[in-house]
């Protein structure tokens, strides 16, 4: 069997240091999120083998604070022989009346499976011998080419339902409802959303959609998808807003849920204070090769907090738990910065948290640079053109092996309304918190991972900047 997992992992200047990874190998998907006796779970997609997808085991941390994490040993193994001998894919935790118990997808070929826990610290999991879902519906079978997975469970009314992502060849994803009394005996009941794989506007949906989650506010349901154009490409998340009842789900036109090419398979917890909670996993943006030679490859996102807006947007913050990470402090007020060269600021580092204001009504285009190099070939810039009403974030890094096509994101401002961002920047990670809904997330790998300078710039008009702070932000596995 391929394996890299034995090899000394290499320090990497790319290496996040506050984003939970695992010490080596690979990580996919956030699974099995659940707050348990008060501790915070994340499960995630494994490979203890080495840096790349392949035999898939459920890893485990636990968090007390939200910012600092526990590994703990491996959660679920594919059983040789059994109906997850190809890999424990991606599902949810819940909580059964007193018993942690996780369904997941055991694969090939893709059946749903249940495991069950007894101890305080959701450790070790006993699984249930059959799947409790062997086959797709028979009207579905014959146009899923086998796709059928990622089971997210709750309960309503003393009854549980399960949705299930699917596809329909030639029409579209689909996600699929089922309920349950006992958890273990479902009934498929009807799909609760279909895709149109034709429909381009106002967002292609792709040909399949994987890891469903459903989020119940008081006035709206909101559905969370993770659409494949193929199998091996995925599209950016979508949420559909929308009215459950009678077991129906009517929708609203989907919406991007996290911008750029790198955020995808989020999962969503509602915690013990009603907040809902999310993870995503974050891909890299350097080749294979390079992630097989460093030894890792995945990295979780901050946990975000996901709330509905009274426009009906879905607004998106990091939890407020992660100010603890905070450490030495900048603060400016009324920086006028002129239409020159970037301001260079006398403030360094690759892992901050950045939050500036600018001005309502800008007339000119206005950024933020990082990780820049002395002479400058290296840097990333997030900016914000008015004009187009969107956010990018462009890299130039002279480093073969690494992407540096620009990242966009919609970001329409009414007229009064000053731009808010707040970035945090990780070594090779970067997440832009735009306004307290729009959310952008990149990599970025300088050639010289030491290129730690940071700048402001604007294009054509002189501009004050209402606030800066900038944070250093501390090595949580130090
Ligand atoms: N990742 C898992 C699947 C899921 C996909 C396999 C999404 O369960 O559909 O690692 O990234």
């Amino acid at each position: 069997m391929l394996s890299n997992s034995n090899m000394q992992v290499m320090p990497d200047g790319h290496r996040p240091v506050f984003h939970f990874l695992p010490t080596r190998n690979w990580l996919n998907d956030p699974n099995g999120l659940i707050q348990w006796n008060g501790q915070y779970h994340v499960f995630y997609q494994y490979n203890p083998n080495g840096a790349f997808h392949g035999t898939i085991h459920w890893g485990h941390a636990l968090s007390r604070d939200l910012v600092h994490w526990e590994h703990l040993s491996i959660a679920l193994a594919p059983t040789p022989d059994g109906f997850d001998k190809d890999g424990c894919w991606s599902g949810c935790a819940i909580n059964n009346n007193g018993v942690p118990t996780v369904f997941y997808t055991g694969v090939h070929p893709q059946v749903q499976c249940m495991a069950t826990s007894s101890d305080e610290n959701l450790v070790t999991w006993q699984k249930h011998l059959q799947p409790v879902i062997s086959a797709p519906p028979p009207d579905i079978e014959a146009h899923a080419g086998g796709h059928i997975r990622d089971p997210f469970v709750w309960k309503e009314n003393d009854q549980w339902y399960m949705l299930l992502g699917s596809k329909i060849e030639g029409v579209g994803g689909v996600i699929l409802l089922y309920r349950s009394t006992d958890l273990l005996n479902w009934s498929y009941l009807h799909p609760l959303l279909t895709g149109d794989v034709k429909q381009q506007e106002p967002l292609w949906t792709g040909t399949m959609w994987e890891c469903p989650n459903f989020l119940a506010f008081d006035s709206k349901h909101v559905l969370i998808i993770s659409p494949q154009a193929t199998a091996l490409d995925h599209l950016m998340p979508v949420y559909f807003l929308g009215d459950w009842e009678n077991e129906r789900f009517q929708a609203e036109p989907g919406q991007v849920l996290v911008h750029g090419k790198y955020f995808y398979a989020p999962q969503v917890m509602r915690a013990e204070d009603g907040r809902y909670i999310m993870w995503g996993w974050i891909k890299e943006g350097r080749s294979p090769e390079r992630s097989f030679v460093a030894g890792w490859n995945g990295v979780m996102s901050l946990p975000i907090q996901v709330s509905l807006l009274s426009d009906g947007k879905l607004g998106l913050e990091p939890v407020k738990e992660l100010e603890a990470l905070r450490q030495e402090h900048h603060h400016f007020e009324d920086l006028h910065i002129t239409p020159k060269a970037d301001l260079l600021l006398d403030i360094q580092g690759v892992s901050l948290e950045i939050e500036i204001q600018f001005p309502p009504n800008l007339k000119t285009e206005v950024g933020l640079v990082m990780r820049a190099s002395f002479n400058g070939e290296d840097q990333t810039r997030i900016i914000y053109e008015p004009i187009q009403q969107q956010l990018i974030i462009h890299r130039s890094n002279p480093n073969p092996d690494v992407d540096i096509d620009n990242q966009f994101a919609p970001l329409t401002l009414s007229p009064g309304e000053p731009l808010t961002l707040r970035v945090f920047l990780d070594h090779s990670v970067l997440e832009v918190f735009a306004n307290h809904h729009t959310c952008l997330v990149s990599r970025v790998y300088p050639s010289d991972a030491a290129s730690n300078r940071l700048g402001l710039s604007v294009q054509t008009h002189p501009v004050t900047i209402s606030t800066l702070d900038i944070w250093q932000l501390k090595d949580i596995w130090k």
